[in-house]
């Protein structure tokens, strides 16, 4: 799909089941799902350009600017401790640190507009915000909304610095500054089910704004208001967990998504395996879970080399038993 297709977000009707399996992973809270493969994407089309595998399977994984440098990446975290990556790419973590409690609910962001983020804590309907990626007390202290709310961050009225929006169904709470008090602004989006992402999604819009995600297909809108989606495009597979960022630095966010099972286990820098070139068919794999372990083992480095993935959707060979 291609930007600028305008589509009503209300219209779809989405199966029970569906929602229930995606959950609302915005930019701020934690990524979810499980698996070690991050599959990214720096523009809206149906196509990963970076792919690599960061911690194990099982981490809680949050994605974040750590080093200001305009481009965001992973963190893992363990427990209390965090282990933050600087690039897109599979090697250790380049800061470590602790910051509240193993059970804490965690929230990224830029809170003070420095431009790099950093965490906060949730306890209920408070929260504990630190300014720099390092161990230590909380820098601000404040409460909002209701213990039971859903939260995202984001740059809402972009004049810098993240703050909270509140979710309660399909109605969205926006507060502008990291203080106790009521909302700035309220507006109505989507249907109560969604899985919402939060980004800024074009270069024309201010601040950060929010996108629905059903099934595999994403609706973004470039404004905080209540309207049709402005651009549509699919990504992924329904299973997948999907995430926002500014992989390239460019000052738009674009999808990623985490993946169970695919390539080589986490952990330490992976070499890239020579270059097979075209050098299998769909005919030469039995099964499409061993064509999709191939396709796999060289998409990191040389993308669909074979031409085993006809439709772009990370899948090899789809008619294959
Ligand atoms: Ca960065
Ligand atoms: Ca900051
Ligand atoms: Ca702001
Ligand atoms: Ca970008």
């Amino acid at each position: 799909m291609h930007n600028g297709i305008r589509a009503a977000v209300t219209v779809a009707a989405i199966a029970a089941g569906l929602a229930a399996a995606q959950p609302a992973f915005a930019q701020g809270t934690t990524v979810g799902g499980t698996g070690a493969t991050y599959y990214l994407n720096d523009s809206f089309t149906g196509r990963a350009n970076v792919v690599f595998s960061y911690g194990e399977r099982t981490d809680e994984s949050y994605v974040g600017d750590w080093d200001g440098n305009g481009s965001d990446t992973l963190l893992v975290r363990r427990g209390n401790t965090f282990y933050a990556r600087n690039s897109a790419t599979s090697g250790p973590a380049d800061v470590v640190f602790a910051y509240g409690d193993p059970g804490d609910t965690v929230l990224v962001g830029d809170w003070d507009g420095n431009g790099s983020d950093t965490l906060a804590v949730r306890r209920g309907n408070s929260y504990l915000v630190k300014n720099s990626v390092t161990t230590g007390r909380a820098d601000v202290v404040f409460s909002y909304g209701e213990p039971t709310d859903t939260v995202l961050v984001g740059d809402w009225d972009g004049r810098g610095g993240d703050t909270l929006m509140v979710r309660r169904s399909s109605t969205y709470y926006v507060k502008n500054d990291l203080a106790t008090g009521v909302a700035s602004s309220v507006f109505v989006y989507g249907d109560p089910g969604d899985a919402v992402l939060a980004g800024r999604w074009s270069r024309g819009q201010a601040g950060d704004t929010l996108g629905v995600r059903r099934g595999n297909t994403y609706y973004l809108r470039n404004s905080l208001t209540s309207g049709p989606a402005d651009t549509v495009f699919g990504y992924g597979e329904v299973t997948d967990t999907a995430f926002t960022g500014d992989w390239n630095g460019d000052g738009v966010d674009s999808l990623g998504v985490r993946r169970d099972g695919a390539p080589p286990a986490a952990a330490g820098p992976v070499a890239a395996p020579g270059n097979p070139g075209n050098s299998v068919d769909c005919e030469d794999f039995t099964t499409q879970a061993s064509a999709q372990a191939w396709f796999m083992t060289y998409y990191p480095a040389y993308g669909d080399i074979a031409q085993l993935d006809a439709d772009n959707d990370m899948r090899a060979c789809e008619s294959l038993p």
